[in-house]
């Protein structure tokens, strides 16, 4: 594949370089020797045979990242020089921002112009955050009652099992690395299935940056296989996770029934977006159209439920509609294109079959509803109307580009509706301040934007509500996770107590 990309509507790559198990700073093919296939999602082709990692590579990517974590350099270098090599692989991924966004447009079918000036600056600059905390980890000292000197220590808290989903490839990649790698741990990682092509470029670009053989290790595989050797091994001391509800219910049993591993979750959503009588309705209604079709809505904070308060309901459906038919879907290295094929078959099936079910529910198909072209997995984006909060559409996550339109009166209706969910992550659009206030402080959720959607930053804590997980990601809170506190007390007095 060539680094320099083009701008314009750029020519399918054609070379992948990785495709094996990266394990104690090797490339290597899987102890089986089995592969299986990565599909592009805008054709359904084959683009590259990938090495299966199984459990026994499992095995042997947690006993490089312990004997890395036992005796290697990287838990005992000082953080200012942990720092230093992460820094400069945070550079070698800006240089290489073209052949990563190329792909995660191939593999996930993003849209390669973002990708390339917006997810992969914003996954470098994940490591340079948490470089930047590197050199600040300490304990404290306890003002202990009687005559002892307490402090603590604050020590990385050992092998880190990741594993991730393929929605944002690069992003879910540095997010979970960077704190732990900051924090002194090693770690397994395990790419989604569907994505495992630009994980296995960090790898190589890490270890080119200086990050120590066996602190880095990356496994991609199956959830039921690789996956579950991860959460159930009993030299990994973490897992952090991010995927479907389901399957983070599955990771607590197996820690839960393993060494008791700490785990964190990022899980499902079914967002409510809370648009009131007084908001710019242009303004609103572009809003509520990029919270659903962003990512071609593979995210788990996509606005799928959009409550709309009645005196301006009617206008706000006519926008959303206008807006909507002017959305372009295309291939992801058309720079014109704004949404892309949906990641694999089996997601674009369920979101179809969640279609038809709304149909069938009896709500009002207002806009889209169908596949678009008969090659690759491209969906309209699409809007029901005439909602009703029980409907299996308003309750499960679809995770594609299907929004539920819903009319509210009372500010109280629109809170008690919102909150009507398993899942817990949000966002309101009004100018008035009392609404703004009482409203993000009765949602039940991790995280709520007022009158913006989708502002992520290293520096803003992440994370879900209920059955959204628990857990944070990015800023600080994201670091004391890959950590654990030592207390450690001596007499003050060196005589026998
Ligand atoms: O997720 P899975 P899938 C939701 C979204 C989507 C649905 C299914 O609604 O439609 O989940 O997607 C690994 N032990 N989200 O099937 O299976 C798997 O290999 C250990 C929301 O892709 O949860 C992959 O690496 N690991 C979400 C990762 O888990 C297992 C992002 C996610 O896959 C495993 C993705 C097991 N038993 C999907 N089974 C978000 N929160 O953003 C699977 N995996």
């Amino acid at each position: 594949m060539s680094n320099d990309i083009p701008d314009g509507h750029v020519k399918i790559p054609t070379t992948v370089k990785f495709t094996k198990l990266f394990i104690n700073g090797q490339f290597v093919d899987s102890l089986s020797g089995s592969e299986f296939e990565t599909i592009d999602p805008r054709t359904g082709e084959v683009i590259a045979r990938i090495s299966e990692g199984r459990k026994e590579d499992i095995d042997a990517a947690v006993e490089a990242a312990r004997e890395a974590f036992d005796t290697g350099p990287w838990p005992r270098m000082a953080g200012a020089k942990r720092a230093k090599i992460m820094l400069k692989w945070a550079d070698l991924i800006d240089q290489n921002a073209s052949e990563l966004a190329a792909l995660d447009a191939i593999d996930a079918g993003k849209l390669y112009n973002r990708c390339k000036a917006q997810e992969i600056p914003a996954a470098a600059n994940m490591l340079r955050y948490y470089a930047g905390a590197a050199d600040k980890i300490h304990g404290e000292v306890l003002k202990a009652s009687g005559e002892f000197h307490a402090y603590t220590l604050m020590e990385p808290v050992g092998v880190v099992g990741h594993i991730i989903p393929w929605n944002f490839p690069s992003n879910m990649f540095l997010t979970k690395v960077s704190p732990a790698l900051a924090a002194g741990c090693t770690m397994v990682l395990k790419p989604a299935e569907q994505t495992p092509l630009s994980a296995l470029f960090y790898a190589h670009l890490a270890k080119q940056a200086g990050i120590p053989d066996g602190v880095l290790n990356v496994v991609p595989g199956f959830g039921p296989t690789a996956g579950a050797a991860i959460s159930s091994h009993m030299n990994v001391d973490k897992v952090s996770f991010t995927g479907s509800t389901e399957v983070g219910r599955e990771i607590m049993h197996a820690a839960a029934s393993s060494n008791l591993k700490q785990v964190s979750l990022e899980l499902g959503g079914k967002s409510p977006l809370l648009i009131f009588d007084d908001a710019d309705v242009d303004k609103a209604a572009s809003l509520a159209l990029l919270g659903i079709v962003y990512n071609k809505g593979e995210i788990c904070v996509a606005s799928s439920r959009v409550f709309v308060q009645e005196g301006i309901y009617d206008e706000f459906e006519k926008k959303l509609v206008e807006k909507a038919k002017a959305w372009v879907v295309g291939d992801p290295f058309d720079p014109k294109s704004q949404q892309g094929p949906q990641v694999d078959k089996k997601q674009f099936e369920k979101i179809l079959s969640y279609i038809e079910h709304g149909k069938k529910e009896g709500a009002t198909l207002l806009y889209g509803g169908k596949r678009l072209g008969d090659n690759g997995y491209y969906i309209e984006p699409t809007i029901f109307s005439d909602v009703k909060g029980d409907m299996l559409i308003a309750q499960d996550e679809i995770f594609g580009p299907v929004m539920s339109l819903m009319k509210f009166k009372t500010i109280e209706e629109a809170i008690m509706r919102a909150n009507n969910t398993k899942y817990g992550l949000a966002g309101i659009v009004t100018k008035n301040l009392d609404i703004a206030n009482t409203v993000s402080r009765s949602i039940r959720a991790g995280i709520v934007w007022i009158n913006c959607y989708f502002i992520f930053g290293s520096d803003i804590p992440y994370g879900g509500y209920k059955q959204s997980g628990f857990g944070r990601e990015y800023g600080m809170q994201a670091l004391h996770q890959y950590l654990q506190q030592k207390s450690v007390v001596t007499p003050i007095y060196n005589s026998p107590w």
